[in-house]
This record gives structure tokens, sequence and C-alpha cells, in this order.
């Protein structure tokens, strides 16, 4: 059916451990409209947004983290700080009043990329539930 189809158009690939595009960014390989750096997080703007604001924000170190139902209690501190840079990205795009994270895992859930993200969107009324 149509709900299928456009899953599958949305998210062709499962998770295969093979490197992703996220390492360009993140070696400035290729260029990105970044919008906050630390040591262990990058959190960049989406080229194909969904909302006036939306940001990936994703660990530097992807450290086996291609999906979150990849996690293990080793990675319980770079997900807080994933979560806390959210934050922060938040505020420096003024939205704190109203913003959504969103974290894609599998095909089902339409994820595309391979290398642990937080979606943040916001600037907008958003919907729920969502699609
Ligand atoms: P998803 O949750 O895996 O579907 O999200 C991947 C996102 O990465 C998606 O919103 C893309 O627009 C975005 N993206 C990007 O910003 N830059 C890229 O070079 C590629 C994807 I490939």
């Amino acid at each position: 059916n149509n709900e299928e189809a456009a899953a599958k158009a949305a998210a062709v690939d499962a998770d295969n451990g093979a490197p992703t595009i996220f390492d360009k960014i993140i070696n400035k390989e290729i260029p990105s409209s970044i919008v906050y750096e630390d040591e262990k997080v990058l959190a960049f703007r989406d080229v194909n947004p969904q909302a006036p604001v939306h940001i990936l924000v994703i660990p530097k170190l992807r450290d086996g983290l291609t999906q979150l139902g990849k996690a293990e209690p080793k990675h319980v501190d770079i997900l807080g700080q994933l979560l806390y840079a959210a934050k922060i990205v938040a505020e420096k795009e003024g939205i704190l009043d109203g913003f959504r994270i969103v974290i894609n895992n599998g095909p089902k859930a339409c994820q595309s990329v391979y290398h642990l993200h937080l979606h943040v969107l916001g600037g907008r009324q958003m919907k729920w539930p969502p699609g």
C-alpha cells in the first residue's frame, strides 16, 4: 500500500554498520552549517529541513551507536550529553518555548543515516501525533 511504499522510499537501508556521510560532516570534508560543537558532540542544520528550525545533534564518535536500539551501558554518558546539547541548541535558536526531539530508529521509523542523531525541530506549531 501507499504507506508502505512511502516508508520504503524514505528508509531504503537497514543498519549495516558501514561508515556514513556524517563522518565526512564531522571531519569537515563536507561543509555543513554548524550550530554547536564541543569535544564530543556536533550539531548542524539538516539539509532537508522539516521545520523552520531543524538541527541534527550527533556524537562525534559513533562507537557502535548506529541507532538508539544499539545503545549499551557504556553509551549512557554520551546519550545524556546529546540530549543536553539538544537543549543548548534549542536555547541558541530561540525555540525553548516549543521544540521537539525525534530519534528515528530503524527502517520502520524511516531512519536513513545509521549514525545516531537527534532531530531538534521547532519554529512552528508542531502537531501530534507525528506521522
Ligand atoms: P533519519 O532520522 O535517519 O531519517 O534522518 C537523517 C537526516 O539526515 C534527514 O533529515 C536528512 O535530511 C539529513 N541529512 C543531512 O542533513 N545531510 C546529509 O548529507 C544527509 C542527510 I545524506
